[in-house]
């Protein structure tokens, strides 16, 4: 790999300005062609971007141009087209979440990737956000002992719908676009679920899918764990979008809660911290939280593609956070507990 890696971007829609802003704060990669079929949407990211080379068909930009990385932030149906392009070439992939509608079609996108023999990640970016990383390290820390019950909430009647109008128009909506981020967190803070149970419901009339779900997880740890979601919660105090956390342990308690403040209490007493994430000078308020992360999670693909290791949410990471979605939506129809069915 070079010194400076050459990245084509695929997909100029609402996200990809966050990844265009973030390369240009990596000094070891270079965003050098961009991608879309929508010929507005890729005019108006190059010339925000001084991106000269511009294609609407990504086979024809990889024919074109010297390419190390694709950094694919497309919609979830054109993801696995895109990411057995790359692999045709054998150019390592970025694949923004969902990784794709189905296991069969993520499956397929990790086995295309190993054979190639590249790396693949998904942009499965929460995990990489500052507050929660903090959490992540408390507990790592040994600061609340061994955890046995923890809680992942998001709660908040924001309207995601004007800036990703799709989003109200799928029969899937808020388990796929965000319980998914707060699965993966689950399994980051407390391990793979072995068993779930979900229940889900629509509140809001004027979209086809459900914008409420609450799941319990068996996690192998022996942890417990919630993870709640809703686009349908107004509050005293808009948090979007802002990621609550609880986790009990056997030495004291985490709550990780609004502005930020994450308090860890034991029998010694209680201490709350600031976690806030930075105000990137390019970022935005609510935005700059996951701004931040996507900051994160690229410069962690790139320092993986220097060192030649796995990225930690990597396609066949992201196998097991998929199946916890699969799973989520098979409990909420039946009613009844399941296994995800992770290969
Ligand atoms: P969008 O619809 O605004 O943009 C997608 C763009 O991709 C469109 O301009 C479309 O023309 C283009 N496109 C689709 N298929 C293509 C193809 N085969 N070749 C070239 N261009 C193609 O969507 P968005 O809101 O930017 O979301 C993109 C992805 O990012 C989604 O999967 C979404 O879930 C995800 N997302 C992630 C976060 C996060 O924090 N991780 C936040 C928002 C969106
Ligand atoms: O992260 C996401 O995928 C976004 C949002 C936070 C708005 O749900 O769609």
């Amino acid at each position: 790999m070079p010194e400076v890696l050459r990245g084509a971007l695929i997909g100029c829609g609402f996200f990809a300005a966050n990844h265009l802003h973030a390369w240009r704060d990596i000094a070891d990669a270079s965003i050098v062609a961009l991608c879309d079929r929508d010929a507005a949407r890729l005019h108006a990211a190059g010339e925000s971007f001084g991106i000269m080379a511009r294609y609407q068909d990504a086979a024809a930009l990889l024919d074109a141009e010297r390419i190390d990385f694709v950094d694919i932030a497309t919609t979830v149906a054109s993801h696995r087209p895109l990411v057995e392009l790359a692999a045709s070439r054998r150019i390592p992939a970025i694949c923004q979440k969902p990784f794709a509608a189905t296991l069969a079609d993520a499956q397929a996108m990790v086995e295309a990737t190993a054979r190639a023999g590249i790396a693949l990640m998904v942009h499965e970016n929460f995990r990489w956000q500052t507050p929660l990383l903090a959490v992540r390290q408390a507990i790592a820390a040994g600061r609340i002992g061994t955890p046995f019950w923890g809680r992942i909430s998001f709660r908040s009647a924001y309207d995601v719908f004007s800036g990703q109008p799709y989003l109200a128009q799928g029969t899937r909506f808020i388990i796929e676009d965000l319980g998914i981020h707060l699965l993966d967190v689950a399994r980051f803070l407390f391990g793979d679920a072995a068993r779930l149970t979900a229940r889900t419901a629509r509140v809001n009339p004027a979209i086809r899918g459900e914008d409420v779900a609450t799941i319990m997880l068996d996690h192998v740890s022996g942890v417990t764990s919630i993870v709640d979601c809703s686009y349908a919660s107004r509050l005293e105090r808009e948090p979007f979008p802002q990621t609550f956390v609880e986790v009990d342990g056997s030495a004291g308690t985490l709550r990780l809660g609004q502005d930020y403040r994450l308090t860890i209490a034991d029998a010694a007493g209680a201490e709350t911290t600031d976690v806030s994430p930075r105000l990137l000078p390019w970022a935005s308020r609510p935005w700059h939280n996951i701004q931040e992360s996507v900051l994160n999670i690229q410069r962690h693909w790139v320092t993986c593609l220097h060192e030649g290791r796995e990225p930690d949410t990597s396609g066949r990471d992201n196998l097991q956070t998929l199946a916890l979605v699969q799973a989520a939506y098979a409990s909420a129809a039946t009613g009844s507990p399941v296994a995800p069915a992770a290969p």
